[in-house]
C-alpha cells in the first residue's frame, strides 16, 4: 500500500538528486523530528546538518507533505537523516506567526484543497474569497465544499454569492448529519491523491473525514473525552490514509488561514499595539510624531520592537484595502440592483396602467 504513497518517479526523483539515498513522505512534524513514511513503514528522521546549513529560510524545511530523500528506509538502527526536499507540485503557505517575515509551509504536495465554509453563522464570503486566493497561489486544484447543508440558513442567497466568488469553480454541498455530498468527495479523492481541507474550527471537517474513512474511523480513532465524540485520529499524525488509497493532510495550520481576512484579526494578532494606542493623547494618533504617543514612548524604552509596529502597520493597511475593495463591489453590486429594481416598478407601474 505504501506503493501508491510513494510513487515510482520520487523515488528516482530522490535517487538522482542524492545516489543511493530513499524517497520518503513527511506525515508529521514535532520539534524538527520528522514521522515519515517509506515503502517500509512510518520512521522517524531529522534533517541532516548539511541540508540546515543550505536552508536559506524555514520555507527550505520539510513540510507535512513533502517528498523527502533519506538516507534509509526504516529507524531500527536509528533516526533517519533527511538530505533533502523533493521538488513541490503545490504548497499552501502562510506568514510565520509572530514578528517575523518568515514564510511558513503549512502542506506540501496537495492535488485537491477543499475551501470548506459551513452554511450557517460561520459562512463569511470574505473569508472564501481570501481561501480562493490561498488555493490560486498554492498551485493545487481546489473545490469550494459547504458543509451543513442541512441547517442551512439563507441558502439561495449564499449559493449565488459562492458562484461569483468561485467563478466556475467546482461547489459541493455536503452535510455530515444527511451523508449528502460525501461521495462527491469521495469522488475526487482516488488513489494517489492527496487532498487537504482549509476552513475555521467546527464546521464539520473531522466528520467529512471519518466519513471518507468508513470503518478506520473505528479502528484509528477513539472516543474524545467528554463529549463522546468520534475522532478520526487520537494522536497527531497529520497525513491520513484513506481506504481508497487518497490521502488527506490535516494540520491545524489549515484553521488559521483566516487569521488576517478582516482588521479585527489583525487587531486581535496586535492587541498590544491597540492597547497602547488607547492611550495616546490624541485619539486619531498616527504615532509618528504627534506629543503624547505611548507607541512612539514604548518604541523610544524598547518595550515595543519597531519591526512589529511595521508588520502591523503593513497588516493593517492590506487589511483595509481588502476590506474597501470589497465594500467597492458590494456598493457598486447594490447600484446594480437599485437600477434592476427601479426598472421592475416601473414595468409594473406601466402593466397596472394596462389594466
Ligand atoms: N448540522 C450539522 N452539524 C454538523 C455537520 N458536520 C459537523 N457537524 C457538527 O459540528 C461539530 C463540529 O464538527 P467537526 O467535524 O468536529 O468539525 P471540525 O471542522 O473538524 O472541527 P475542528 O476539529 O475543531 O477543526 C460537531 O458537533 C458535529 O456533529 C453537518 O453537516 N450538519
Ligand atoms: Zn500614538
Amino acid at each position: 500500500m505504501n506503493n501508491e504513497i510513494i510513487p515510482v518517479s520520487r523515488k528516482v526523483e530522490a535517487e538522482s538528486l542524492f545516489p543511493g539515498s530513499y524517497a520518503g513522505r513527511i506525515a508529521e512534524e514535532e520539534k524538527e523530528l520528522y514521522t515519515v513514511i517509506t515503502s517500509r513503514g512510518t520512521m522517524l528522521a531529522s534533517v541532516t546538518g548539511k541540508m540546515m546549513q543550505s536552508a536559506s529560510s524555514r520555507e527550505d524545511y520539510p513540510a507535512v507533505g513533502d517528498y523527502v530523500a533519506l538516507d534509509r528506509e526504516d529507524d531500527r538502527a536509528g533516526f533517519g537523516r533527511i538530505m533533502g526536499v523533493l521538488e513541490r507540485t503545490s504548497c499552501i503557505r502562510r506568514k510565520a506567526a509572530g514578528d517575523t517575515t518568515d514564510i511558513q509551509v503549512i502542506a506540501a504536495n496537495v492535488d485537491m484543497l477543499f475551501l470548506t465554509m459551513a452554511l450557517n453563522q460561520d459562512f463569511n464570503i470574505r473569508r472564501l474569497e481570501r481561501y480562493i486566493a490561498v488555493a490560486k497561489e498554492s498551485g493545487s486544484e481546489s473545490a469550494v465544499l459547504l458543509t451543513k447543508l442541512d441547517i442551512a440558513e439563507g441558502l439561495y442567497e449564499k449559493l449565488e454569492e459562492v458562484r461569483k466568488a468561485a467563478s466556475g469553480g467546482r461547489i459541493i454541498l455536503l452535510s455530515n448529519i444527511t451523508g449528502e455530498g460525501v461521495d462527491e468527495v469521495r469522488k475526487l479523492l482516488s488513489a494517489g491523491i492527496t487532498a487537504a481541507f482549509i476552513g475555521s474550527s467546527g464546521i464539520g471537517k473531522s466528520s467529512v473525514i471519518n466519513s471518507l474513512l468508513g470503518d478506520e474511523a473505528l479502528a484509528t480513532g477513539g472516543l474524545r473525552k467528554g463529549d463522546g465524540k468520534g475522532r478520526h485520529t487520537t494522536t497527531h499524525r497529520e497525513l491520513i490514509i484513506l481506504p481508497s488509497g487518497g490521502m488527506v493532510i490535516d494540520t491545524p495550520g489549515m484553521r488559521e488561514l483566516h487569521l488576517l481576512d478582516d482588521i479585527s484579526g489583525v487587531d486581535e494578532a496586535f492587541s498590544d499595539i491597540l492597547s497602547l494606542s488607547s492611550g495616546c493623547r490624541f485619539k486619531d494618533c498616527s504615532h509618528r510624531t504627534e506629543p503624547g504617543c505611548r507607541v512612539q514612548q514604548a518604541l523610544a524604552d524598547g518595550t515595543l520592537d519597531r519591526k512589529r509596529l511595521e508588520s502591523y502597520e503593513k497588516l493593517q493597511k492590506e487589511a483595509r484595502h481588502m476590506a474597501s475593495a470589497m465594500d467597492d463591489r458590494v456598493r457598486r453590486e447594490k447600484k446594480a440592483e437599485n437600477k434592476k429594481l427601479g426598472k421592475l416598478i416601473k414595468e409594473i407601474k406601466k402593466d397596472r396602467r394596462k389594466i
